[in-house]
């Protein structure tokens, strides 16, 4: 990921090295070649444009005419604001005063969202929590069987009363899920959700029941970034239909070109906390807005 990106937007300040002073034509050139590099990595419009907005004008203020070396410090700014439009600083998950945290998943069908569920618990049961998964994806065929085999693997309980395949009640096995959480002591309850393949309101009303039956502490938002801006349209739906807390960017591996990390908290203004980056369940980590930053630049 980033790669293309990185290249040209480094090309771009490169050419800015050794220039001593800069002219507003030396940054109007800079800029639109980022601009050009960012709309090219799909990221979404009004994000570029704010983006580009905020680097140009500090770019051509005070920080920059009195630095010492006024195109490093042009770079500095692309950083800086690089960083702020990947979020600023690194997310926190909300935990419950009173265990068991509920922490809920939402996306399309195919985003990753039983596969996070289950790099979620085995992370979490690495930091000391002893999280409980909760099988209320009733739709999807193989959903139920699937959540067991990675809890598995993660070697977490899996809480499935019902086998799933269009049977069962899903605001029903969530609810008791965290009842189950609370009764076997619990700290973490993670329940897994049907998506469908597009936005759809069968899906959002369904995410809305098992929400307000659940009240969870986060509601993590699972967004495939191939993708790409896309991402920002299909979150701002779920914003809409179900809201969420935090965002989960997954296939991070794939040949994303960095469209969905770069626009969905501009779109959105909510964090994008973790990043699954492959199919096994160690391939999963947190989301730092620097340390990503850093990659591209
Ligand atoms: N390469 C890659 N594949 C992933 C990742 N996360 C999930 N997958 C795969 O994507 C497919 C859909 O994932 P799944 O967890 O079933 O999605 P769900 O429908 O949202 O529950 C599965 O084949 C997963 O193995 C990831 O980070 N990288
Ligand atoms: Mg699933």
């Amino acid at each position: 990921m980033f790669n293309n990106l990185s290249d040209r937007i480094t090309a771009s300040l490169k050419g800015l090295r050794g220039q001593g002073r800069l002219t507003e034509a030396d940054v109007d050139k800079t800029i639109r070649e980022i601009r050009r590099a960012l709309l090219d990595a799909d990221v979404a419009v009004s994000v570029v444009r704010e983006f580009t907005g905020r680097v140009r004008e500090r770019a051509l203020g005070e920080e920059v005419s009195k630095a010492l070396n006024p195109a490093q410090q042009v770079v500095k700014i692309v950083n800086d604001e690089l960083v702020e439009v990947l979020g600023g600083a690194t997310g926190e998950l909300h935990w419950a005063k009173n265990p068991p945290t509920v922490i809920m998943l939402a996306g399309l069908q195919g985003a990753g969202k039983t596969t996070l569920a289950g790099k979620l618990a085995k992370w979490m049961k690495s930091e000391g929590h002893t999280p409980l998964l909760v099988a209320a994806d009733l739709q999807r065929p193989n959903a139920v069987n699937q959540l067991q085999i990675v809890g598995d693997r993660a070697g977490v309980p899996v809480f499935a009363p019902e086998p799933g395949n269009g049977v069962g009640d899903p605001v029903l096995v969530a609810m008791n899920g965290v009842s189950t959480a609370q009764f076997q002591q619990h700290d973490v309850v993670i329940v897994d959700t049907a998506g469908r393949l597009g936005i759809d309101e069968d899906m959002m009303q369904q995410a809305r029941d098992i929400r307000d039956a659940v009240d969870p502490h986060e509601t993590l938002f699972v967004v495939d970034a191939m993708i790409g801006q896309d991402a920002a349209r299909v979150a701002e739906a779920f914003r809409d239909g179900v809201g969420f807390t935090g965002v989960v960017l997954s296939k991070l591996d794939g040949d994303a070109r960095g469209g969905a990390a770069l626009s969905i908290t501009g779109v959105t203004q909510r964090p994008i906390l973790f990043a699954s980056t492959g199919e096994s369940l160690a391939e999963f980590e947190r989301f730092h807005p620097d340390r990503m930053a850093n990659r591209i630049l």
